[in-house]
């Protein structure tokens, strides 16, 4: 979209909003420097930041198998995913600095609980095997929920999303295999396979947030084009994905009334019990208090890492403004320099 900044022209809000919905309407993509509503500036912040917590505290389930993965290659695999989200979360805070709030900001909400990250992670890993289920499962539907963000209309979060997207097709595979070996195992990792699936695929259900008809920000959101798709469609799709899956792993859903719906074409499934969801919204899940002060611990302990960060930052900017160069970097440009003769 062509830039639109608020004090570039003599146009009022009426006739920026004309030309922003034109925009939107037109597939075109909304820039950090574009003007845009208010509310769909708060809509991005709110979205976007709360996909950067999910991010990161999704880093701690998973992390808390990595000294007992079962093998150096199972290890490193895992150390590498975890390290991703990391990743994702950095991309993401990036995605929600160019709308003005920055990423300290945000983790200040999330510590004081006013930004919510997905209930997905608020479940225990209990076993090896649930490694396997929220590859498979959570990555799964994530990816899912996904896709249709890298046509986002705001192109931070859009051009973020199609790397995300990328890595995150790595770690569903990752999930499958692992299923698949166990679930191909002794009859036990078969078992403990079953058991973790039989644990997650309700709360990977609940991921793509409320029903269609409880859903505040659902139909503002894809007026916008920031969604795509509605949290039932998206869902439905999730399932029709997850059946045929299940039985190439060999495992079963915990579903006895997932049958297949001639009529509509897709899969039906059963009651979801929405009354567990909003407890684990309120901080009622298993795990949101320890996710939540593991979160506050990790920050405090790294404040010495940010202050040498900026301090290191500092530095390196004022030496450039006195245009100085440290021994180190003369004789290595002098080297090139010697070289390049
Ligand atoms: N958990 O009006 P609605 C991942 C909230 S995957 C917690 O439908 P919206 C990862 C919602 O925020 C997970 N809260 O909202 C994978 C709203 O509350 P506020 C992260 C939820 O935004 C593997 C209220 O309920 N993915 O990162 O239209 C490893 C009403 O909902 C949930 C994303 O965030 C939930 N499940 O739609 C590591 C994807 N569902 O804000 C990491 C981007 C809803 O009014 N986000 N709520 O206080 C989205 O696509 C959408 O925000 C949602 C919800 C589909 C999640």
């Amino acid at each position: 979209m062509t830039t639109m900044a608020p004090d570039a022209g003599t146009q009022d809000d009426a006739a920026y909003e004309a030309q922003f919905n034109a925009a939107v309407a037109a597939e075109e993509r909304i820039e950090p420097r574009d003007w845009m509503p208010d509310a769909y500036r708060a809509s991005l912040v709110r979205q976007i930041a709360q996909h950067a917590h999910s991010e990161i505290i999704g880093m701690q389930p998973e992390a808390n198998w990595i000294t007992r993965a079962p093998s150096l290659r199972r290890k490193a695999i895992l150390m590498a995913k975890v390290q991703d989200e990391a990743g994702h979360g950095l991309y993401l805070y990036s995605a929600a600095e160019t709308l003005g709030t920055s990423r300290d900001e945000l983790l200040d909400r999330l510590h004081a609980g006013r930004q919510k990250y997905s209930s997905i992670f608020n479940y225990p890993t209990l076993t090896w095997a649930d490694v396997g289920a929220i590859g498979w499962l959570v990555d799964g539907a994530a990816i899912t929920n996904q896709v249709p963000l890298c046509r986002c209309s705001y192109g931070p979060y859009a051009r973020a999303m199609v790397r995300i997207c990328k890595e995150e097709s790595f770690h569903q595979r990752q999930g499958y295999e692992l299923l698949l070996a166990l679930s191909k195992g002794t009859e036990a990792q078969h078992a403990m396979a079953q058991d973790a699936v039989n644990r997650w695929w309700w709360p990977s259900l609940m991921m793509f947030g409320p029903p269609d008809d409880e859903s505040a920000h659902s139909a503002q959101s894809m007026a916008w084009r920031i969604k795509r798709h509605s949290n039932d469609e998206l869902r439905q799709r999730f399932v029709d994905i997850c059946v045929p899956q299940a039985e190439s792993l060999g495992l079963t859903l915990p579903d006895p009334d997932l049958t297949w719906d001639e009529e509509r074409g897709h899969y039906a499934f059963g009651p979801i019990d929405w009354d567990e969801f909003r407890e684990v919204l309120r901080g009622n899940g298993p795990c949101n208090e320890q996710r939540i002060n593991q979160r506050r611990t990790a920050h405090e302990e790294g404040a010495w890492v940010r202050e040498a960060a900026t301090a290191y930052a500092t530095k390196q900017a004022e030496r450039s403004r006195h245009g100085y160069r440290a021994p180190q970097d003369q004789q290595q440009g002098d080297t090139q320099e010697e070289d390049i003769a």
